[in-house]
């Protein structure tokens, strides 16, 4: 059931063919560097990109303004206590600044995060701060076929042994992604949390989530975890976010704005020192790089995101989509995840080398055949190992189609569906991928890389 109908619209055009071509050339075969509206359907990211509700309009009208203080501040709050239980909240301009004010007060030269897989700001704020990531995803998330219901789940051996071996006092603080962005959406179910909260007090070890997609995860865990069939969404999150000490949270996904982000913290001297930071980074702290009425509509876009028609919706939208790929035989991830259809460029061109980027050569033809911008997440976006300067080979090369939420129609899907269908039969006997011609020698190079075809 479609919980909403269109009052705004954004007009979008569908280019010729031999004008996508010349733009994604002169962008250097990179879809970061094309212009939006050179773009028919845009899947680069679900992040910010979400249409706002009427009443998260509205709310934009109470913005309180004020430098220290703010109406809105309190607001906003109000629904981070209510909703999480957590009862303290530092706003931030996006989910990055918050893992940044985390890693400068948390963590120590050499020390480690474990976790399921970072997302790439995380870990890019987790090296600046001196420390290293440690993945402890289970094996299974590491795959990009099967049916494991919670392939973001957290392997509890592998982060005992990671304990045992770095010693606690190593361990800054422990990370759980919800959903797990980096191996295409995937859940941690709560049995998991459970599981590794235990661990974490047992060593007195703080745990976080990276809360981006937390409504996803509680979907999933509501739709594929025995105990909690029957369990509305609130009652979920509350119980997942139970198990921890915080988040960081990037309110550009599910709190359905298009900037915003935010810390929350159980306890009181962490925010104390948090506090200081985020003055200096970010803001006084009851405004933290937002506007008033940015967190107005955060405030009342983690209400809507909770919505079990709402969420069934847009969950459901981006399965029907997954769906229509497999009956096709495109490769994808499975289980489809809860913010996009990743598919695996290793096995759409099984024919390309892996070194040369198939997954970015997903995105290219993409674009080329239908207008589509999807994102290379892949073997481009993982960069090199910060110690060796090695090219870091990641177990999936994946092209990321990611769904804004409440933006596009089955009809928008469906279109999408037939042009990735379409790039698949044609490509079936590519023998050749793209070469690297452009590389930053600094920070997070996917945004722009350049690329030749080989
Ligand atoms: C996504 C993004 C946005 C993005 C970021 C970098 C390159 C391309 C696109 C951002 C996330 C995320 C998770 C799990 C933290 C952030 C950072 N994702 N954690 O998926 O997915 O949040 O963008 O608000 O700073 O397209 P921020």
């Amino acid at each position: 059931m479609l919980p909403y109908r269109i009052k705004v619209v954004e007009p979008i055009q569908l280019l010729p063919a031999p004008v996508r071509e010349k733009k994604i050339n002169e962008a250097g075969l990179n879809v970061f560097r094309l212009k939006s509206q050179d773009v028919y359907i845009d899947l680069l990211t679900d992040s910010g990109t979400s249409a706002m509700s009427t009443l998260q309009w509205s709310k934009i009208m109470l913005g309180d303004e004020s430098y220290a203080g703010s109406e809105s501040f309190f607001r906003l709050q109000n629904s981070v206590q209510e909703i999480f239980g957590l009862p303290f909240i530092l706003p931030t301009h996006q989910g990055r600044a918050a893992e940044h004010l985390l890693d400068m007060a948390l963590i120590k030269p050499g020390m480690l995060v474990p976790g399921n897989i970072h997302f790439d700001t995380t870990r890019a704020h987790i090296e600046l701060a001196k420390g290293r990531t440690f993945d402890v995803t289970f094996e299974e998330g590491h795959s990009s076929t099967g049916d494991n219901p919670f392939k973001g789940n957290l392997d509890c051996k592998a982060l005992e042994a990671c304990i045992e071996k770095a010693g606690v006092e190593k361990i800054a603080y422990v990370l759980i992604t919800i959903t797990c962005n980096s191996n295409g959406g995937q859940p941690v179910s709560m049995e998991n949390i459970a599981a590794v909260s235990k661990i974490c007090r047992h060593h007195k070890i703080k745990l976080f989530f990276d809360a981006a997609r937390f409504a996803e995860n509680a979907f999933f865990i509501q739709q594929r975890e025995k105990d909690f069939q029957k369990k509305p969404i609130p009652e979920i999150v509350q119980r997942m976010f139970s198990y921890v000490d915080g988040c960081t949270m990037s309110a550009k996904k599910d709190a359905l704005v298009p900037m915003g982000g935010f810390l929350a913290l159980r306890d009181e001297s962490l925010f104390e020192s948090l506090k200081t930071l985020g003055v200096l980074y970010e803001g006084f702290y009851t405004y933290g790089g937002l506007s008033g009425m940015d967190m107005e509509a955060m405030a009342q876009g983690l209400k809507e995101v909770i919505d079990e028609n709402y969420i069934h919706y847009s969950v459901g939208q981006v399965q029907r989509l997954g769906e229509k790929l497999k009956k096709a035989g495109v490769p994808t991830v499975t289980p489809f995840g809860g913010h996009g259809i990743f598919i695996d460029g290793r096995r759409f061109y099984p024919n390309i080398p892996e070194n040369q980027f198939p997954a970015q050569l997903v995105c290219v033809e993409l674009y080329k055949n239908g207008g589509v911008r999807s994102v290379e997440a892949g073997a481009c976006m993982a960069g090199r190992n910060p110690d060796t300067g090695a090219n870091i080979r990641p177990t999936m090369d994946l092209c990321r189609m990611a769904i804004p939420r409440r933006a596009y129609t089955h009809e928008h899907l469906d279109y999408v569906a037939d042009a990735v269908i379409e790039t698949f039969e044609k490509g079936k006997t590519k023998k050749t991928g793209l070469l690297m011609t452009e590389e930053p020698s600094t920070g997070i190079r996917h945004f722009s890389a350049g690329f030749k075809y080989a």
